[in-house]
């Protein structure tokens, strides 16, 4: 029952609140989700955001009492928007219980939901397959039978740079299949790798679990190197990691990544690059009433020794930081979430999910909120079948500055939904924006989505057509040939650079008469490239007194032709002299390969 958790979140931050007098969600963003307890992380990167597949342990449970898996995403590692539930048992009509751990792999421009469930004819653990055209769902079931059954759990797929999918799996064995390019059959039979010492390390006391291997296997390629991050030797479980030079093997044990912690005896893993960065994602039981059984996704950021090694590391509260930063003049979704206390999502009759059950005292938290000059007004989609109640926007934290309020009035439904709007006066800059509730007793309201209006100027945009709608105007290219094309990442078009005979080629536009000497600049563009995966950043070369000099704008990234990577940071521009010359572009650090830009800003 959800309300348990919900209570339990909110009572412990209120004594939180009483001994520190300081909001223990100020600087806490992880575990990832509040709402609900959720586990097995399974993250993937797709048209850059983040899309992170979980499972869902329910309330107060005493066992794996798992019936529906959840899907999130992130655009900056910080903010996780809830999209619901949109697969569980009952998209299997053969399976009864267990929907565990799953991996949600991207191919044939749809995404492939591997799942491990309990068979109702044979009470077998078996790995069934959901299938949907969006990251979101709704999932199907994609053969209407079981794709594989060896009784054993926890699926990943990996497809290889020749194309060769596999579908991995097991506990206590460690399994593979070698899939077909259609994801749902495979070719060969059932293939068990030797669960030797020297590959996944050695355990004692267990004769039937001679290695450290325990349960749900990641493997991936990295520089040519294959990694195979495990749950290592239950209970309780720590995560380890073995590297061989091809998917099937062999295999090196290389030692732990995150050792035992966390208050849950399984530990789960999933790591992805993103934005130049790397990711691990796990769970763990710290959230209140959490443990064993009632567990919490988290994630941190980490850097990859030189030669290739992963660091150990620990669980944080802190999370990784904020990529970017989060805009407040468009809309958001009131389930687009840093951190929340007291409140449950549910789907919405308009569309997508809506936030639920907030009560008095309530709050969310969004993270870095660039409002710039200055926000005039905010604006909330709210529905309520009570009285309403209030909308205090506060920054800094649930106690802080109240920056405006936005009374909710009785809308006569839970799903009957209106607008309200109210003044707001000092939100500026860039702060965690707190939406605390506040009325009677009992439920309040029901929230949408919200969305601010600027008083001031805001920040100005340089480049003209950042959105690259309007063909190629207002850009040129140092090498090779731009063209309006597609896909886009926002919109219906992106543009693109092909024929660039050096690294440094790339989309510019002339920023001269716009800059600013000494001010600080925020840059975002998203990135495609058009074949390999060459790394990418964009760059300011500032010509003063006749010397050129270059600004690297953001974070040099990886980016691949499988989806698009965002480039982003903040940058303080300047120069001695008279400047006679800038020039915004993006460049490649090796290669010619072509690539796309899209949405591309420097404000
Ligand atoms: O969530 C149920 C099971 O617990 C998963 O399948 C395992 O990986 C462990 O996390």
């Amino acid at each position: 029952m959800r309300p348990l958790l919900r209570r339990l979140v909110a009572l412990t931050m209120s004594a939180l609140l009483l001994v520190t007098l300081v909001p223990a969600s100020a600087n806490a963003d992880n575990p990832i989700v509040q709402t609900i307890y959720t586990a097995d992380p399974a993250p993937l990167v797709h048209n850059g955001r983040v899309y992170l597949y979980t499972g869902h342990d329910e309330d107060g449970s005493t066992y794996f009492t798992m019936r529906d898996w959840r899907v999130y995403s992130s655009s900056d590692m910080a903010n996780w928007t809830d999209h619901g539930s949109p697969m569980s048992l009952s998209t299997f009509s053969w399976a009864d219980a267990n929907a565990w751990a799953g991996h949600v792999a991207y191919r044939n421009n749809k995404f492939y939901w591997y799942v491990p469930v309990r068979q109702r004819s044979t009470g077998r653990m078996v790995i069934g397959v959901g299938v949907s055209n969006s990251p979101t769902g709704p999932f199907t079931d994609a053969l209407g039978r079981p794709l594989v059954d060896n009784n054993e759990i926890d699926p990943n797929v990996f497809i290889d740079d020749d194309g060769q999918a596999y579908l991995y799996w097991g506990n206590p064995r460690l399994a593979y299949v070698r899939l077909n390019t259609d994801m749902i059959s495979y070719s060969g039979g059932i293939n068990y790798i030797s669960l030797t010492a020297a590959g996944f390390g050695a355990r004692s006391g267990n004769a039937q679990r001679p290695t450290l291997y325990e349960e749900g296997p990641w493997v991936y390629k990295r520089n040519g190197l294959y990694y195979n991050v495990f749950a290592a030797e239950c209970c309780g479980e720590f995560i380890a990691y073995s590297t061989a030079p091809s998917a099937t093997g062999p295999w090196t044990y290389r030692g732990t990544i995150m050792p035992r912690q966390g208050a849950s005896f399984t530990n789960h893993a999933g790591i992805v690059d993103f934005a130049g960065g790397s990711y691990f994602f796990y769970h763990n039981g710290a959230l209140p009433g959490g443990g064993g059984f009632t567990r919490s996704v988290a994630v941190e950021k980490f850097t990859y020794n030189s030669n290739g090694t992963i660091p150990q590391f620990n669980m944080t509260t802190a999370g990784p930081p904020q990529v970017g930063t989060l805009n407040p003049y468009t809309r958001q979704e009131a389930e687009t979430i840093a951190w929340a206390t007291g409140v449950e999502t549910e789907p919405a009759s308009e569309g997508g999910m809506n936030v639920a059950y907030i009560e008095n005292g309530d709050n969310i938290k969004i993270k870095g909120v660039a409002f710039g000059t200055g926000a005039s007004s905010f604006t909330a989609r709210v529905a309520s079948a009570a009285a309403g109640g209030r909308i205090e926007v506060r920054l800094g934290s649930a106690t802080g500055t109240v920056v405006g309020t936005c009374t909710v009035p009785g809308t006569g439904g839970w799903q009957t939904w209106t607008t309200v709007t109210c003044p707001v006066t000092g939100a500026t800059g860039t702060r965690d924006l707190y939406l605390r509730f506040a009325g009677n007793s009992g439920n309040l309201f029901n929230f949408n989505w919200w969305q601010f209006t600027g008083g001031g100027s805001g920040p100005t945009e340089l480049l003209t057509n950042g959105t690259m709608e309007n063909g190629t105007t207002g850009w040129t290219t140092s090498g090779g040939t731009l063209s309006s094309a597609t896909p886009a990442y926002a919109g219906s078009r992106s543009l693109l650079n092909t024929g660039r005979t050096a690294a440094w080629q790339g989309p510019n536009q002339n920023v001269t008469s716009q800059l600013t000497n000494g001010k600080s600049y925020t840059t975002s563009v998203w990135v495609r490239s058009q074949s390999g995966t060459p790394s990418a950043k964009a760059t300011l070369a500032i010509t003063a007194n006749g010397t050129t000099s270059y600004l690297q704008l953001t974070p040099t990234a990886a980016i691949n032709t499988g989806g698009w990577t965002r480039l982003t940071g903040t940058t303080t521009v300047s120069w001695t002299g008279t400047l006679t010359n800038a020039s915004f572009y993006v460049e490649t650090t090796a290669g010619t390969d072509g690539f796309y830009i899209d949405d591309a800003s420097f404000q």
